[in-house]
This record gives structure tokens, sequence and C-alpha cells, in this order.
């Protein structure tokens, strides 16, 4: 599998598009803390026809380490927006077999993630991912 790298240029762009955005602090609990105390600050996506699959379900806010990967038979790409703002990531559209990694900056709170091809996400490549402190 040819995998290519483009880690500076894709953490610029997602810095530049920036998810500088006022999402809520979710509120905190006992089960909230065990989370954030398990959370880390990389997350690895594998796009497949037609899922998201993330390599954990909640990550630590701040610079994020992105890891989108099509193990697919088709394009895809991902989006990831927090929910109640409008600031979006959007990483390039990947061929299968090619793999993005960059930096983005996350703020707590719930976001989404999809792929924005045509009618992929509605056949299942979404997902939610939790953002605390
Ligand atoms: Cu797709």
């Amino acid at each position: 599998m040819r995998r290519v790298r483009i880690a500076m240029l894709g953490g610029l762009l997602a810095a530049a598009y920036g998810l500088a955005i006022a999402a809520s602090a979710p509120g905190r609990s006992n089960a909230g803390a065990a989370r954030a105390a398990a959370a880390s600050s990389h997350l690895q996506v594998i796009q497949v026809e037609y899922r998201l699959i993330l390599s954990r379900g909640v990550v630590k806010a701040g610079p994020v380490s992105l890891e989108a990967i099509d193990r697919g038979m088709d394009p895809h790409d991902l989006r990831l927006v927090a929910l109640g703002s409008r600031g979006e990531v959007t990483t390039p559209e990947l061929t299968p077999g090619r793999r993005w990694d960059g930096v983005v900056r996350m703020k707590p709170g719930i976001y989404r993630l999809w792929c924005s091809l045509p009618e992929h996400a509605k056949l299942g490549m979404q997902a939610t991912l939790r953002v605390v402190r």
C-alpha cells in the first residue's frame, strides 16, 4: 500500500481553516473525567465503504494529530465540525491506499465527522467525536 505524507501542508491548512469555534463545554461527571483521563490527542480515521472507523471516541482539546486513511475502494474525504458552529475542517480527497495527516486545533465539545462525497455520509460514513479538556 502506497502512503503519502503531506504532514506540514496539511497541518497548516487545518490550522488556517482553524476550529476557532465557540463550542460549549460538556458537563463534567465522573464518567466524563474517566474518559478525559483516557483521551489522547491523536486520532486515526479509517475510511471504508461506507463507514468511518475512529481509533477512539474521545480526544483531548488542543492540537490533535489527525490521520485519515482511505482503506476502501473509492475516493473519500473527511470533514469535521463542532456541533453548533460553522468552522469546518476538510481533508483532501484521498484515493484508495492514500493517507493524510495533519494537526487540527479542537475545542471541547461534540464534533461530527463525515465524508462529503455524494451519498457517502447517508450510507454510513459519519461519526461523532467528543473533545474534552
Ligand atoms: Cu466517502
